[in-house]
């Protein structure tokens, strides 16, 4: 059933209002003639800046739509639902049973996910995989039951639409007594908007991987590594970084010199304002809904009590930062007491901010700190968990002994023992060697802890791989590259806990292992060196648990999403600790979850940054 235009206006005219628009807001105000879209004009108003409106209801009408925004001086078209960027604010009951018709007004397909929600497969919204996705003007209704309560959000999963502006918050109240006491409670959606299309976006990536970085290192950095290593190690560093062809300062393949960072939908000078009266207890619903970026968050002045991850409530830690990628949500609480406090988040890679404010007033703003340095991956996010004094003077640089001269490693531990064993990273068209793996297995052959022997896929020989860690590191108290020794307490997996314990007492029946590989020269990704449509489903028997560890060949964090089920995380040594939708895997990292396959039907797994899912990192699960 289509929406009539009549009753599109009705359900959306309500709020709509008149504001004078800076440069960097939003407009809806397309002019009939601006692309020739001239069934759409300017009645579609409701977007209230920085709030998108709120949803409530059982029965519910979103349409999709193109909408002019301008961030950068330039006039772009974002996708929008019911015109706003970000998407209406869902507000649901746990419990409820919700129906959802979701209008095409665009002329090519699109489709919304409901991310971390746990629905029939049929209703999971994924184009080719749970449904045919949804035709031009065309309608779809949407209709499960809510199992959950929570912070979640909703996405395209058509194109690159997610970053083209097509996502908004969900918050399921629960229907029992909430465990978190809060005063007031504010959604901080954070993004990442290009005036580019995102399509050439990954053009410019498949020619050159680092189009974006421009943190390679400079004449200062190179002086500055003569001062602390002489000139021969600075050199030596230098060669190391060319042999490998990596730069080491890629933490993000997609950076703030194409993005500007949103919160809630509005750019760091418009400075998104929530109000807040002094002694309130004041919950922050943060959303990362960007398509590429890792954010670190914090709110200098304020200790944030973490209560929740993904959605499900957790004992609460109190942190001064935290670090999240694409997917993920954490809602924190913090008791404001000055007049004012910003709401910083800085991208992974330091090429830019988000930023709001928290005042007890409009108008009001709180100093905006710094960026943090950009930082050098270490040798822990190339090689894992190898001890490296062991191996000084080791020579051997994995795959490519042949091209460097180990005769003279600076003894500097930091920058010493790139042996063959941790790491193997291969050159274009240079051969992969096999048999390399295992040497530091250890033998476990019980279920009680998760599999620390590595096996690479012999589909990971390949040109889609460039890099297999060996040895790699599965403790998860580290805050990830950039965060380590800041001097602030900053949150790690390690820190969360789930209130109620696992989903599912068993433990598990069997174990798999998939493998997070790339080729950052040729710009692909992959599950176990192959990419998606070179790959075939992964199975899982209905009712089984089942272990998934998560082994990461890549200099990169990936932010891993299982649809449909929860992946229930857990430490080295097997024991439950926390139920995400959305499991970040820092580099050379190798992490486990247990997963219970209740749910019919077939899903997906994907990583959640958009240009390594659409370049093949993503496979279909079927559970039979
Ligand atoms: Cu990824």
């Amino acid at each position: 059933m289509a929406l009539t235009r009549r009753q599109f206006l009705q359900a959306g005219a309500a709020s709509s209002l008149t504001v004078a628009l800076a440069p960097w807001m939003p407009t809806q105000a397309a002019s009939a003639h601006a692309h020739g879209h001239s069934r759409r004009v300017s009645e579609i108003d409701w977007a209230k800046l920085g709030t998108p409106p709120e949803i409530k209801g059982h029965n519910i009408d979103l349409v999709v739509d193109e909408t002019r925004v301008n961030y950068t001086g330039r006039d772009r078209r974002a996708i929008t639902i019911n015109g706003s960027l970000p998407a209406p604010t869902l507000r649901w009951q746990e419990g409820e049973t919700v129906t959802i018709r979701v209008t095409n007004r665009l002329n090519v397909d699109t489709s919304i996910h409901w991310h971390g929600l746990i629905l029939p497969f049929d209703m999971d919204g994924v184009p080719g995989v749970s449904f045919d996705g949804i035709k031009p003007g065309e309608t779809f209704t949407y209709s499960f039951t809510l199992e959950q309560s929570g912070t979640y959000w909703y996405h395209s999963h058509s194109g690159m639409q997610e970053q083209q502006g097509m996502y908004g918050a969900i918050i399921i109240d629960p229907i029992e007594a909430d465990p978190v006491a809060y005063d007031r409670e504010q959604i901080v959606l954070l993004s990442d908007w290009t005036d580019e299309d995102p399509h050439r976006i990954i053009e410019k990536l498949k020619i050159k991987g680092h189009y974006y970085n421009r943190n390679e290192p400079t004449v200062l950095d190179f002086w500055r590594d003569v001062r602390e290593l002489g000139f021969r190690g600075a050199m030596q560093k230098r060669q190391m970084w060319q042999q490998m062809r990596m730069s080491p300062t890629d933490l993000a393949d997609i950076t703030g010199y194409t993005y500007t960072f949103l919160t809630n939908g509005l750019h760091p000078d418009h400075n998104w304002t929530t109000l807040f009266k002094p002694g309130e207890k004041v919950r922050l619903r943060y959303i990362n809904a960007s398509a590429a970026t890792y954010f670190d968050v914090r709110i200098p002045g304020l200790v944030m009590s973490v209560v929740q991850a993904d959605g499900q409530n957790v004992q609460p830690v109190a942190v001064d930062e935290f670090r999240f990628g694409p997917g993920e949500t954490y809602d924190v609480i913090v008791e404001p007491k000055q007049q004012a406090y910003t709401l910083f988040a800085q991208s992974i890679d330091r090429s830019g901010v988000s930023r709001g404010t928290l005042a007890v007033r409009e108008g009001l703003t709180a100093p905006v700190p710094e960026m943090d340095k950009v930082e050098w991956l270490a040798d822990k996010d190339m090689m894992g968990a190898m001890d490296h004094s062991a191996h000084a003077g080791h020579a051997g640089h994995g795959d490519h002994a042949d091209h460097a001269d180990h005769s003279a490693h600076p003894t500097d531990d930091a920058h010493a023992g790139h042996g063959g064993q941790a790491m193997q990273h291969d050159h274009p068209g240079h051969h992969a060697h096999h048999g390399h793996h295992g040497h530091h297995a250890m033998a476990d052959d019980s279920l009680a802890k998760p599999s620390t022997r590595v096996h690479h896929a012999r589909t990971a020989y390949g040109a889609s791989v460039d890099m297999r860690v060996d040895t790699p590191r599965t403790n998860l108290d580290d805050p990830g590259m950039g965060l380590r020794n800041n001097g602030r307490r900053v949150l790690t997996y390690a820190d969360l806990k789930t209130l109620d314990g696992p989903l599912d007492p068993r433990g598990p029946e069997r174990e798999i292992v998939l493998h997070l590989t790339g080729n950052m020269h040729r710009y692909t990704w992959s599950i176990d060196g192959l990419e998606y449509g070179k790959s075939e489903p992964i199975h899982f028997a209905f009712g089984e648990r089942i272990r998934v560890i998560m082994h990461n060949d890549t200099m990169m964090t990936h932010p891993m999403h299982l649809h449909g089920m929860w992946s229930e995380l857990e430490s080295p040594e097997g024991e439950f600790l926390v139920r995400k939708h959305t499991v970040s895997v820092q580099p050379a990292q190798r992490i486990s979850f247990l997963v219970t396959a209740d749910a019919l039907g077939r899903w997906v797994w994907h990583c959640h940054i958009m240009y390594h899912m659409d370049t093949g990192m993503f496979r279909e699960v079927v559970v039979s």
